[in-house]
C-alpha cells in the first residue's frame, strides 16, 4: 500500500488531512521526531524531511505541494491537478504557502543556519517574524476576500496547509488574535472529522477551545 511518512507538528499534517478528506488508500507512517535523520528514513528520502510518499514499487515522491497534486489527481474528483479554476488557484495558494510562508520559518526553526552568534540569530529571527507577520496579513486578507469560510471560497487542500501554518503561530511572537478570520478558520478546521482523524494519526491535539 502507498505509505505517507509524517511527523508530529510538521507540514506533513496537510498531506495527512488530504488523505483523510479523499478517503485515499494510503497508510500513514507517523515517525517520532529524530527518526527522519536515521538511515532507514534517509534511504527513503535522502533530504531527511517530511512528508514523503512511498509507492508499492518503492518509488518515492517528496515535496508537500507535489504530494497534494498527486493525491488530488489520483483520488480526487475536483480541484488540484484538475483543469478547473479551483485547481490552478490551489496551485497558486500552495506555492505561496510553501515558497514564501513556510520558507520564511527557516530562521525560526534553525536560526543557527543563518547566523553564528546568539545575538545575530535573535536579529535574524526578529526579521523573520516581521516577514511572517506580513505573510499572515495576506493569508487573512485572501481568506476574507473569498468569503472567510474556506481559503479559496470552497474547501480545498489550501485549507489543509493553511491550518498547519496557523498552528505554528503559537511558537512565534505573532498573535493569532490579530487575525480573527484565521482563528475562525482554525476552529472550523478542528470541527472537521477528517482533520480530527489526521491529528489523531499524528499524535496531535486540536489547538482551539
Ligand atoms: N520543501 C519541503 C519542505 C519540507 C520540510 O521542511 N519539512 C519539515 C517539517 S515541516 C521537516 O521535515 N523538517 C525536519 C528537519 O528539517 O529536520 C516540502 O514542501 O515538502
Amino acid at each position: 500500500m502507498t505509505r505517507l511518512y509524517t511527523m508530529p507538528g510538521t507540514c506533513s499534517l496537510a498531506a495527512n488531512i488530504a488523505v483523510a478528506w479523499l478517503d485515499a488508500p494510503v497508510e500513514i507512517a507517523n515517525m517520532e521526531y529524530g527518526d527522519h535523520k536515521k538511515d532507514e528514513y534517509l534511504s527513503i528520502n535522502p533530504k531527511g524531511k517530511v512528508p514523503a510518499l512511498q509507492f508499492d514499487d518503492g518509488d518515492v515522491l517528496t515535496e508537500l505541494a507535489a504530494i497534494l497534486a498527486y493525491l488530488g489527481a489520483t483520488y480526487g474528483t475536483q480541484g488540484y491537478a484538475r483543469d478547473e479554476r479551483l485547481g490552478y488557484r490551489e496551485a497558486e495558494a500552495l506555492s505561496f504557502m510553501t515558497s514564501e510562508v513556510h520558507a520564511s520559518y527557516g530562521p525560526h526553526f534553525a536560526a543557527q543556519a543563518f547566523a553564528e552568534s546568539e545575538s545575530a540569530q535573535e536579529e535574524v529571527k526578529k526579521k523573520a517574524y516581521e516577514t511572517l507577520a506580513g505573510h499572515y496579513e495576506r493569508l487573512n486578507a485572501n481568506l476574507e476576500e473569498n468569503g472567510g469560510q474556506w481559503y479559496l471560497g470552497e474547501k480545498s487542500f489550501a485549507d489543509a496547509f493553511l491550518y498547519v501554518l496557523v498552528r505554528w503561530l503559537d511558537q512565534t511572537p505573532i498573535k493569532l488574535d490579530d487575525y480573527p478570520s484565521l482563528k475562525a478558520h482554525r476552529d472550523r478546521m478542528e470541527a472537521d472529522d477528517g482533520v480530527r482523524k489526521a491529528l489523531a494519526r499524528q499524535d496531535m491535539e486540536p489547538q482551539g477551545s
